[in-house]
């Protein structure tokens, strides 16, 4: 019961075994779709039909450790086909609180918080050091990514990124597939499928007219 299969061998992968390792559980190995080094000893197999071994062996845990938020849903929901189930991962360092939620898959990095009431989606990153408020909803597979400062109420939808160290005020609301650029600050509300940045945030090129 205490085995887990890492999906990717990437540097997201590294970051969550030390967490998996942490909280005393044993990785089998990362599952990779090309060559990768070892980390921390632990072995690389190359190609997603491993899943299918790994899991008729009697693991029945499956981390999807892939940082690309579309890519990381694919394949949990191939897991999930394979009979995997999807625990979230929390560090031992991270603050949740008691009425937050956390969805199946979801990981919450190292001294990362998640304050009262807040709902973090299935999938989803909370990267490290990311504060995330009361009441704030976070998307299936959507990435709040290192230092970013989310106050309370704030939602984002699924697979949006928010780029390290960027801010939102509260209750603003951001979109479904949005890219949010590093350092922006959010402080009004950002539509499906744009990519917007800059302080204050902006979904469009600044063009350096007057009338901008
Ligand atoms: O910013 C931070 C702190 N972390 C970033 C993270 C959230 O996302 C990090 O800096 C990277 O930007 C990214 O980490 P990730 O996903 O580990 O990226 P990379 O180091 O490029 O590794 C991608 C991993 O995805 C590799 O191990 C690939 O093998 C794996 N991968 C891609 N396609 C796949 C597939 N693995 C499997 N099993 N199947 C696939 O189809």
């Amino acid at each position: 019961m205490t085995s887990v299969v890492v999906i990717g061998a990437g540097g997201h992968a590294k970051v969550i075994i030390d967490m998996l390792l942490d909280n005393g559980l044993t990785v089998v190995a990362c599952v990779s779709h090309a060559d990768a080094p070892r980390y921390r000893g632990i072995e690389v197999l190359v190609g997603d039909e491993s899943l299918v071994a790994l899991r008729a062996s009697g693991v029945e845990r499956a981390v999807v450790a892939v940082g690309a938020n579309a890519l990381r849903q694919r394949l949990a929901a191939d897991a999930l086909f394979l009979g995997f189930t999807l625990p979230s991962v929390v560090s031992r360092s991270a603050q949740i609180s008691p009425t937050a939620s956390i969805g199946e898959g979801a990981v919450i990095m190292p001294n990362a918080v998640v304050n009262a009431d807040a709902a973090i989606g299935r999938l989803a990153i909370v990267n490290t050091g990311a504060t995330v408020d009361h009441d704030c909803v976070v998307g299936e597979a959507a990435h709040v990514a290192p230092g970013v400062h989310f106050s309370g109420g704030v939602r984002l939808g699924a697979r949006s990124i928010v780029g390290v160290g960027s801010s939102a005020r509260p209750l603003v609301t951001i979109g479904d597939d949005v890219v949010v650029g590093a350092g922006s600050v959010l402080v009004s509300d950002i539509a499906d499928g744009v990519t917007a940045y800059g302080v204050p945030a902006r979904s469009n090129h600044h063009t350096g007219s007057t009338l901008d």
